[in-house]
């Protein structure tokens, strides 16, 4: 009926290896760390049971991380040779198993919580890759279905087209890698750039003592930066060499500044621990994170350009193209408002704004924290839109007094009786004064809050319940140094951000 089983699986490998080298070029291009084989041998790490994952490490030392991408390799490689055979009786069955695979690359990148839509370029590219590229090789091998009359000389399918076709996916696998290369090879000297800057007078974080409540379980309240939340609209990230970088200050102002890299090492250096989140961030969510922030205080910049009367706004503009709209006051009260170019001692990460990013305690990070900041222009909010603005999020975004559950987790079984829970609170530039939970809808108690040295970082809580066997609810609240009480009315995140408690569902269970 069609060639040889062997010709199949090469047909197989041939349109497989050509979807990984598709794939893998636009992560080098896209600057995603992430390139698919990469997520799937991290959600294969994050999967596996803690103990076996530690005693791999342990064996295996330093090539933990080699055997496990080889191991992974071998596999997909495998099922590369299963789709070539499958497609042998049936074209869509060999394509069925391309799905499959970029279905798993495809959760791979999606799940972890630093995902940003990019990451999933490179798996669809692969994905489209595959299911062109096996029915190229396809054609070739597969006889044409009439039947072969007797006497009739045998049509076999072509050796030679197959050979040719094995032969050009090779070669575009090829020319994709090194396009890939050649075009991110200005991202890599950037990466270089970062690695080989010092910043003078930017010091290591140290977390406050007081800071942590010793519960297990917890959310760490320094947040590592390779595990900070990332949300932008770029799909590949700006890469700027800081020699390259300028900002200007401008509009509404006596004199227009415009600052090199080095002009803005010159300034006052202030550091700070700040708690940045997004606006998207529903109830109980994880877009957020805290960190030790270095840079140069706004509002002295501000002032040595002189901003005139009648502005009431900034517009912030990135190297990319982005916008966002910051209220005056909070860039000129008494809030540490920073062009940051550290984020917890070191030079901030390409993804989190390299080589300058604003941050502006207690606004949500669409109207505030300007990744790639490259112009301010002092105006009025009656003059301008800005991305999301533009798209129907308010203007004006205070952060909202929140709080969240850490420990149990939703649906959890624990041991009846003296049960400890605790997780965070924020209400950044007010402060938390305190936290309460309530145990299935009783009366609200008050729990231990973790002490912090500033009003514009999350706070931890924990509090010791007695639980009953049974299921039960718990729920949180907080109160900030206002006083006011976080509100139990529930709305969503569109426009201006989420309120409700946060409230989770666990089972005590009889030790
Ligand atoms: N250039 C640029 N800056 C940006 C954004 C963006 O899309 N592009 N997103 C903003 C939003 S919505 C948030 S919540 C924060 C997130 O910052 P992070 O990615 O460092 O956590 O960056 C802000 N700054
Ligand atoms: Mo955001």
């Amino acid at each position: 009926m069609t060639s040889s089983r062997a010709s199949w699986i090469l047909g197989g490998l041939a349109a497989g290896l050509t979807g990984l080298a598709t794939s893998h070029a636009v992560a080098l291009v896209l600057g995603v760390r992430q390139s698919p084989v990469v997520a799937v041998a991290e959600a294969i790490v994050r999967i596996l049971p803690g103990n076996v994952a530690e005693r791999g490490i342990r064996a295996l030392g330093h090539l933990d991380k080699p055997f496990l991408l080889g191991c992974i390799i071998a596999g997909v490689t495998a099922t590369f040779a299963v789709a070539g055979l499958l497609a042998r009786r049936h074209l869509w069955a060999g394509q069925l198993v391309f799905v499959v695979l970029g279905v798993v690359g495809g959760l791979a990148v999606v799940v972890p919580k630093d995902f940003t839509g990019s990451q999933l370029v490179p798996v669809l590219v692969g994905l489209a890759t595959w299911l062109l590229a096996l029915p190229w090789v396809s054609a070739v091998l597969r006889r044409p279905d009439r039947p072969v009359e007797a006497g009739a000389e045998e049509v076999g399918p072509s050796r030679r087209g197959f050979l040719v076709r094995v032969g050009a996916l090779g070669l575009v696998s090829a020319g994709f890698l090194l396009a890939g290369r050649w075009l991110s090879h200005g991202r890599r000297a950037v990466e270089q750039a970062r690695e080989l800057l010092h910043l003078d007078g930017v010091t290591k974080p140290a977390v406050p003592r007081t800071a942590r409540i010793g519960l297990r379980g917890v959310t760490p309240w320094m947040t590592e930066s390779a595990d900070f939340y990332q949300v932008h609209t770029a799909i590949a990230i700006p890469a700027i060499d800081p020699a390259d970088w300028s900002l200007r200050i401008h509009g509404m102002v006596d004199r227009e500044l415009v600052l090199s890299f080095q002009d803005l090492l010159d300034r006052r250096l202030t550091e700070a621990w700040i708690t940045l989140n997004c606006v998207s961030n529903p109830v109980g969510g994880d877009l957020i994170g805290n960190a030790w922030w270095s840079g140069v205080r706004v509002k002295d910049l501000l002032v040595e350009a002189g901003v005139r009367d009648g502005a009431d706004a900034v517009l912030q503009t990135s190297r990319d193209g982005w916008t966002c709209g910051t209220p005056l006051t909070a860039l000129l009260d008494a809030r540490d408002a920073l062009l940051a170019v550290a984020m917890n001692g070191e030079p901030l990460p390409l993804e989190h704004g390299f080589p300058v990013r604003t941050i502006v305690p207690g606004l949500y990070g669409y109207v505030s924290a300007c990744k790639w900041v490259v112009d301010l222009e002092v105006t009025r909010f009656d003059r301008i839109s800005a991305y999301w603005t533009s798209r129907g999020w308010a203007e004006e975004a205070p952060v909202k007094i929140s709080s969240r559950i850490d420990v149990p987790k939703d649906g959890a079984r624990v041991a009846a009786g003296p049960l400890r829970v605790g997780g965070v609170a924020w209400a950044q530039f007010t402060g938390i004064e305190d936290v309460e939970v309530s145990l299935d809808g009783g009366a609200w108690q008050s729990a231990e809050v973790g002490y912090v040295p500033t009003n514009d970082t999350w706070v931890q809580w924990a509090v010791l319940v007695y639980v009953e066997p049974g299921d039960h609810q718990l729920r949180v609240r907080a109160v900030d140094k206002t006083r006011s009480v976080q509100t139990g009315v529930e709305r969503d995140v569109l426009p201006d951000g989420a309120t409700g408690w946060h409230s989770v569902d666990f089972t005590a269970e009889d030790a």
